[in-house]
Formats: structure tokens, sequence, C-alpha cells
């Protein structure tokens, strides 16, 4: 019987499929080293710690800033993006001149959870307040402020270079309520003039979809080799047992 019953365990062990999470993001921690995944309208890129800011996991961080040769003008980013200008406008942050979107279409469930790290640096902070860059996620049509020259509340000890302050890391979530495939986008605006840069740099941004099933062949194999000694076993016990009986 205990033979039987640590054979059993072992090929249940053995059984159990081994399970991986799947995320409806790509790329979300930038750890290609690229933009790989996202649509980019504007300058945008991944960058390591040498900017002065050190990714909250991983070696790369994305960044989108709002001046610069690369930057696209507000009317080609909002369009990038998949969002009205009305939404863009509705923050009440600004016009925008000029700037960089990156976006991403996903497919997910009804509960399921974005999640990212973001962090606002601006050079704006020594400007007068009609400057007011600003920085926002969309989804599918709708934008989110997540900080502005004005609304927000910056570090100013040691800022990355080029930059005159930063909001730190903070994190963010959204829930999708319904399933669908939704357009998910992060951009960063110049308000009042193309100078002056401010800069949107994210991390970890992630929907993660829930265990998923990822079986292994070599464990049915095993199961199939150790009920096999199981019954050859058995059959020998019982097999011995008759010749003792007879
Ligand atoms: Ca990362």
């Amino acid at each position: 019987m205990p033979l039987r019953f640590w054979s059993a365990f072992v090929a249940l062990t053995l059984a159990l499929p081994a399970t991986a999470t799947a995320d409806a993001i790509t790329n979300g921690g930038f750890e290609t080293g690229t933009l790989f995944g996202w649509t980019l309208a504007g300058s945008g890129s991944a960058k390591t710690s040498a900017i002065g800011v050190s990714p909250t996991a991983g070696s790369y961080q994305g960044y989108i800033e709002t001046t610069g040769n690369f930057t696209a003008l507000a009317p080609a980013v909002v369009a990038s993006l998949g969002v009205p200008g009305s939404a863009i406008s509705g923050l009440g942050a600004g016009t925008p001149v000029n700037g960089t979107g990156i976006s991403q279409s996903v497919t997910v469930a009804a509960g399921d959870v974005l999640s990212f790290d973001w962090n606002f640096l601006t050079s704006e902070l020594s400007q007068p307040s009609t400057y007011n860059d600003f920085a926002f996620f969309t989804i599918n049509g709708s934008a989110f402020l997540l900080a502005s020259r004005n609304g927000s509340t910056f570090n100013t000890v040691s800022p990355p270079a080029g930059f005159e302050g930063q909001t730190g890391w903070a994190t963010q979530t959204y829930t999708f309520a319904s399933a669908g495939t939704y357009t998910v986008g992060y951009g960063t605006f110049n308000v009042g003039d193309a100078g002056h840069n401010s800069a949107l740099v994210l991390d970890s941004i992630t929907i993660p979809e829930g265990a998923v099933v990822v079986p292994n062949p070599s464990s049915y194999w095993s199961v199939c080799a150790l009920l096999a000694i199981v019954v050859a076993l058995d059959w020998k016990r019982r097999r011995y047992r008759e010749i003792l009986q007879s």
C-alpha cells in the first residue's frame, strides 16, 4: 500500500501542468530596449537609468517627450491615439502645441485591470504658468490626466539632466468594465509654446490575463510509466499471494 500511495502521489505531482501568466500588453516593461509593440507619434524611445530615472522593473523604461525635432504636432498625436480633440481639451490643462504619444491595441476580459508606473519630468517650473505642459493616458477615446506643470507636486532635488523637477514614480490602474478590444495610449504635450521639454516616463505597464495552463508533455509519459509500474507491482504481489496459497 505505501508503495502504491507514493507512486500515485508522484504521478499526480508530475501530472500537474505548469502555469504561466499571460499579459494583454506587449512590451509593457520596455525590456526589448525599444518601443516594439507600440505605435509612436512623435519623439519616444526606451531608456535606461542613464537618464537619471531608474526603471521600476528591469533595465528599461518608456520615455516620451514634448520638445525636440521628432515631436509631432498635437493633432497628429491625438489622431494616433484615437481620441477626439475634445477629450484632450476636456482635461483642462490648456491647448496643446506639440508632443508625443504611444499606443497599442489590447484585447481584455471584463474586470481585467491595466496597471502602470509613471513619472512626469518637466523643465517648465522656472517658466510662467501659462506653459502648463501635461501628461495623460487614453482608453478608447477617453483621456485621463496624469500630471501637469501647474497641477502636480514636483521633487526639484537633483532632477534628471535637462529637467527642473519630477513627480516621482506613481502607480495608476484602470479597470475594464466590459470585454473587448481597446486602444491604450499615453501622451505628453507642450502648452503655450513648443520649447522647454517635459517628458512622461513609463514602466511596468501590465494587464494580467490570469493563469494560463501550459501542459508539460513529458508529464503524461511520466504518469503512464508510473501507472504501469503500479499495475505491474500489484499484479506481481497478487501472483506471489496466489503461489503461497496454492
Ligand atoms: Ca522596465
